[in-house]
């Protein structure tokens, strides 16, 4: 799916900014036949939760509406006009004047809605987006409705991370012509000093098709012709992790000398590769160093910002992280693009989080149910989780900076119905994409003898909290159970280990010489013990600390104000143990030499 962009036969404008909105009443039964009344204004993009000192706004359950009036440019008379929606969250219905344009299920992959037939060029229209926030057992992610004991609608979900929803991307406004690109899919390879590029673009109608490669410099490298091909780049300089090159395909239509459609995108030249236990990038064995982060700021919520985009990335250069993983959903693409132009990886993750109820139903198992059966995550559950898998990899396949897929986050794998239920899930993502390795993060209940799904991955990503949920403020009784449950991964399995998930709160301030948790001190020491075991296993592969910075959550007896995991503050902020990993991850220059 191609991002809208202008170019010299498409045209963009950015509906970001102050919308109306109101939450849904059935006092107003179809809001988006007038004008929404009352003073509510919500800014997009962002989530809506925090923006409003209203609990009734912020723990609202169902659909809230966004609207305001939209100018079509005098000019755009002739081609297609389109509404993008970045994102909803978690379901979205666009409306142009009183006609339902587009309906999604999905808070983080986007959608289109052509209006073309709805509007006219020069003039105005009312544009009007519904967005919900439920959750139910056959969304992505799952979740259940209650009801309280006052009569109430609660959201009930199975992740930590507070459920934020809205508008949390842009909205875009964007021409195309009538013949125009619709897709293009690029992979590309290395042979010696020679890059090639295999493209293949899609088209709306027949017309020609005409490639053109340039590098950074701006001058032409390669050239094709015909929707499908192979470009030859010799000498080429490589898209590598901390030192990122791209190029850029410039695809044309042309009927004649006319030229129809033109749209350029960024693509980097490099290889990915599984070898028994190593991860390869171009070749070269590549070790993993940075986080799982979230989409989370204060206020915005999971609303994508600029700045907090360039100040990570500038937190993950200053303490030496070289990847992050998208938990537990697809990012903005902002994200991906600018870690495509600044050498970060990125592990690629689905909305699939929580898919274990039966770990939820109890430690004890008191109220447990399979997770994977028709009452619980049946056949539905896994439909959407195929269409999602869908949508992300037609929305990222060209990143450079994406190097796996990772299709859940701590599914229930040790349960019998896992396999039948990921065994197609797999095999359709090796299928829309047979060129990166994909993975899953395992949950702690899953190990090495009761697992059911590693098998089927390329590498294997542990989620562990010994020291944390188990053993907790005994290091030393954690750090004898990690080396053991990682030898037993690493002898029964010949596949990279990642810890993609290892941490334990710290409030800021909180100091102990011992070993007492929620101090920073214990989250350090913690830290530093994993990384003394990681160090003494060969098939550990990369090292993500749980959480990059402290996110807001649900509300929670082990949550302060949210979970307390970040090794920055929620506001960026360093704790005492970013400076452990800052000094360990700039050493590790040596094992990912650039
Ligand atoms: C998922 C992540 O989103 N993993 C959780 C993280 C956490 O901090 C959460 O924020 O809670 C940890 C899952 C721990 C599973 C409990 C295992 C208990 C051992 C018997």
């Amino acid at each position: 799916m191609l991002k809208p962009r202008n170019t010299a036969t498409r045209e963009l404008v950015n509906l970001d900014g102050l919308w109306r909105f109101a939450v849904d009443t059935p006092a107003v039964p179809e809001p988006w036949r007038s004008v929404l009344h009352g003073a509510t204004e919500a800014a997009v993009p962002s989530s809506y939760n925090d923006l409003f000192v209203d609990p009734e706004i912020r723990d609202h359950v169902g659909w809230v509406w966004y609207q305001r009036t939209v100018r079509i440019p005098r000019g755009w008379a002739g081609g297609r006009v389109v509404v993008r929606v970045d994102a909803a969250t978690h379901a979205g219905k666009v409306y142009a004047g009183d006609r339902l344009v587009a309906e999604h299920q999905g808070g983080y992959t986007p959608f289109d809605a052509d209006i073309t037939e709805h509007v006219v060029a020069g003039e105005e229209f009312r544009l009007t987006i519904g967005v919900s926030n439920e959750l139910t057992n056959v969304t992505i992610p799952p979740g259940t409705v209650t009801m309280t004991q006052d009569g109430r609608r609660s959201q009930k979900y199975l992740h930590d991370f507070y459920n934020y929803a809205g508008l949390a991307r842009s909205v875009w406004l964007y021409s195309v012509p009538e013949t125009r690109i619709t897709d293009i899919t690029v992979v590309t390879d290395v042979d010696g000093a020679t890059g090639t590029v295999d493209y293949s673009v899609e088209t709306s109608a027949d017309a020609a098709v005409h490639v053109r490669l340039r590098d950074e410099t701006g001058a032409v490298v390669a050239t094709g012709d015909g929707a499908d091909g192979r470009l030859r780049v010799e000498n080429a300089v490589l898209w590598q992790p901390g030192a990122a090159y791209l190029y850029r395909l410039e695809a044309e239509l042309l009927e004649g000398d006319d030229l129809l459609d033109s749209y350029p995108l960024d693509i980097g030249i490099r290889t990915v590769k599984v070898r028994g236990t190593e991860f390869l990038i171009n070749g070269k064995p590549f070790y993993f160093t940075g986080f799982g982060k979230h989409e989370d700021s204060p206020v915005r919520g999971k609303g994508h910002d600029d700045a907090y985009l360039v100040h990570d990335f500038q937190l993950l250069d200053w303490i030496g992280a070289n990847s992050f993983r998208t938990s537990h959903y697809p990012y903005a693409e902002e994200v991906l693009e600018f870690a495509d132009r600044h050498g970060i990886v990125v592990v690629d993750e689905t909305a699939a989080v929580g898919l274990n109820l039966a770990v939820t139903g109890g430690l004890t198992g008191v109220g447990a149910k399979p997770t994977f059966s028709p009452e619980t995550f049946g056949d539905e559950t896994q439909a959407a989780h195929a269409q999602h898998i869908r949508e992300l990899v037609a929305r990222d396949k060209n990143h450079p900076s994406v190097v796996m897929w990772c299709l859940a986050n701590e599914p229930a794998s040790h349960e019998d119905g896992a396999r039948k239920y990921f065994e197609p899930l797999v095999s359709l993502a090796r299928s829309l994409d047979p060129t990166r390795p994909v993975t899953y993060s395992v949950v702690m209940f899953a190990t090495y003898r009761n697992d059911k799904i590693a098998d089927l991955f390329d590498v294997l990503s542990l989620n562990r909290y010994y020291g944390w949920y188990l053993d907790n403020g005994d290091l030393a009784s954690a750090e004898q159970k990690l080396e053991a449950e990682l030898r037993g991964w690493a002898e029964q399995f010949d596949k990279p280990l990642i810890m993609s998930e290892y941490g334990a709160d710290a409030m800021t301030g909180v100091r102990s010489v011992w070993d007492v948790p929620w101090t920073e001190d214990y989250q350090q020491s913690f830290l530093a013990m994993y990384h003394r075991v990681f160090d003494r296993i060969d098939a550990v592969t990369g090292e993500h600390v749980w959480n990059f910075a402290d996110f807001a959550t649900g509300p929670g007896i082990h949550r302060v104000d949210g979970n307390r995991k970040g090794v920055f503050t929620r506001d960026r902020k360093p704790k005492s143990a970013a400076h452990e990993l800052r000094t360990r991850w700039k050493r590790f220059a040596d094992r990912n030499p650039t």
